[in-house]
């Protein structure tokens, strides 16, 4: 598996899912929308992106430090149908009519606007960029649809050439605002889409480029994603867009995108389950999400000077480059992997003492460990003028005290758990590894010890989320932590094979908001993030975290569909 692989395209479901009896298991969704595509505009859709959600194991708000994570993709996923219009000339370049099959969301129409050089003559007018209306200040799920649409324009239509008029229709099984990346398996799904639809994913004639690869699509993605307001890491992309079968996800960042498989121990299975409380990171971004990669930035630079590494005034250096300036990390030297692993653990655990440096000296009653605006911009040693223009003209943010010491320690912390999680998992691999079990109680520990980090050092867990960890470990799970940005949505806990049904039972049993629900909408909420046991078959007893159908894809459906 590697970022410079192209996007597969299939043309039938067996291929995709490798054999007929799989297929026939995923083959009732995939005719659904294909039919309500044709109910809805009157013909077939020409293409249907999927895009898949992820958990994440353990490496929680780390992504934006550039440290590495560790998710997998899962088996829900969003698709997306879309098909060219017919009599283009019709239509306004580029318009769009999107459905949702949940009909909870409305159908929505637009259209891209061009921008032009405005200082020019009539003659040399030429379109610079497009322009898209997206609401950043609400939830709306064709914001999703946009994002992946923007980049497209900017990338394939700016100078040039009109975009096809079209219609789409999505439809999903990621539950939104859940901590499992629907957002970024819409965002991926739409770019997709859009870039089929306009051509941009055939290889040209002699069948090597310009297809675009699976690290360029991720790029895009994330870059498409923060124009819904969000200054996401690119975790939930890649985990949508790499992933193989039956392993977890080493992600690394820098110096650039680098992903690698973790095989799962066997016997282990991971149970998500839904706090039930939403959680919009776009909406509450100022004083969540988007606070949280500025605190974490600031604590960068603080310590870079502390520590006396060389930081350009107006760089927004991050904690893992500073982690590598002073390991004598020589970017761009090698080949491109960045230091190794080894001297990643040893500086972080140099940074975990050097951490207690942003402890404020008076811990003030109001702020406990933060600071507040002045003292920050007073320990990064650049004047205000110069910390607003590099940390705050971009995002907006709104704290009285600035947690730089609880977040700074998060992240060393955490991203070292996600290095022993890898390594606990790569050593039950070999011959000498400790026992399978053994091997599930450390990473289970691991886990646990995240969920306190993030609820203590990150402040991103919630009363739910800690009472859903709870009762998940006194329901027998060996770690159980948030997953996703937190303040609702998720937890992972990890579990032993032979417990699975009894451990759901116990927690929807105690779960206060589980209370009444059965059946298909129990198993919404709380679900083994496996294949069912039948479309399971051919991965024998290796039931682990994640789906046999993993990354994203585009189908392109064929006249006889
Ligand atoms: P969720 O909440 O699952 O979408 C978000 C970010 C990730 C990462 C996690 C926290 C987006 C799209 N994703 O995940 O990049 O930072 O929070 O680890 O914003």
């Amino acid at each position: 598996m590697s970022a410079s692989e192209p996007i597969p395209v299939y043309t039938s479901l067996t291929d995709l899912y490798g054999s007929l009896g799989t297929s026939l298991n995923h083959a009732e969704r995939w005719n659904n929308i294909a039919e309500e595509f044709q109910r809805q505009f009157g013909r077939k859709p020409a293409y249907i992106a999927r895009a898949p959600g992820r958990v994440n194991l353990i490496g929680e708000h780390i992504d934006y430090c550039l440290f590495g994570v560790l998710p997998a993709a899962i088996e829900r996923d969003i698709l997306i149908a879309i098909s060219p219009r017919p009599h283009h000339h019709d239509h306004a370049p580029g318009s769009v009519v999107a459905e949702n099959m949940h009909t909870k969301y409305t159908r929505q129409v637009f259209a891209p606007a061009p921008r032009r050089k405005a200082s020019v003559s009539e003659e040399e007018v030429h379109v610079e960029e497009w322009h898209l209306d997206i609401n950043t200040k609400e939830l709306r799920w064709e914001s999703y649809v946009k994002a992946g649409y923007y980049g497209v324009l900017i990338n394939y239509f700016t100078g040039g050439g009109n975009p096809a008029p079209v219609d789409i229709l999505v439809t999903g099984t990621v539950p939104a605002g859940s901590g499992l990346s629907s957002s970024a398996a819409m965002v991926v799904g739409s770019t997709l889409a859009f870039l089929a639809v306009n051509g941009k994913l055939e290889p040209n004639f002699t069948g090597s480029g310009p297809q675009i690869s699976k690290g360029q699509l991720v790029e895009m993605a994330v870059a498409n994603e923060k124009r819904v307001g969000v200054n996401s890491g690119g975790m939930d992309q890649a985990a949508s867009v790499i992933s193989v079968p039956s392993s977890a996800l080493y992600i690394s960042f820098f110096p650039s995108l680098s992903a690698s498989s973790v095989p799962l121990p066997p016997g282990a299975v991971f149970i998500i389950a839904n706090s039930l409380v939403i959680s919009d990171k776009a909406v509450t971004a100022k004083r969540n999400y988007n606070l949280r990669v500025v605190e974490t930035l600031a604590a960068a630079r603080i310590l870079a000077l502390r520590l006396g590494v060389k930081v350009g005034a107006e760089e927004r250096v991050t904690l893992r480059e500073v982690i590598g300036r002073l390991a004598g990390e020589i970017e761009g030297e090698g080949d491109g992997e960045g230091m190794p692993i080894e001297w990643i653990e040893e500086t972080l655990r140099r940074m975990e003492r050097e951490v207690e440096g942003l402890k404020p000296a008076k811990a003030t009653e109001d702020g406990q460990l933060g600071v507040k605006m002045e003292e920050m911009i007073r320990m990064s040693g650049l004047s205000e003028g110069e910390f607003k223009q590099v940390y705050l003209s971009w995002v907006e943010v709104e704290a009285t005290h600035f947690q730089l010491y609880k977040r700074a320690k998060h992240v060393f912390t955490e991203a070292s758990r996600v290095l022993q999680f890898r390594k606990t998992c790569l050593s039950s691999q070999s011959t000498e590894s400790l026992n399978p079990l053994d091997v599930i109680k450390r990473l289970g520990e691991l886990m646990n010890e995240s969920q306190t980090s993030c609820d203590e050092l990150f402040e991103c867990s919630c009363p739910e989320l800690n009472e859903l960890t709870k009762i998940a470990r006194e329901a027998g799970a060996f770690g159980s932590r948030l997953t996703g940005a937190g303040w609702g949505g998720c937890t992972v806990s990890l579990v032993s094979e032979d417990n699975v049904d009894a451990f759901i039972k116990q927690v929807s049993e105690r779960y206060g908001p589980y209370k009444g629900l059965e059946g298909e909408k129990l198993s919404e909420v709380i679900f083994a993030t496996k294949p069912s046991s039948g479309a399971c078959g051919e991965w024998g007893f290796f039931i682990v975290a994640v789906a046999f159908d993993v990354s994203c894809f585009i189908w392109r459906t064929r006249p006889s569909f």
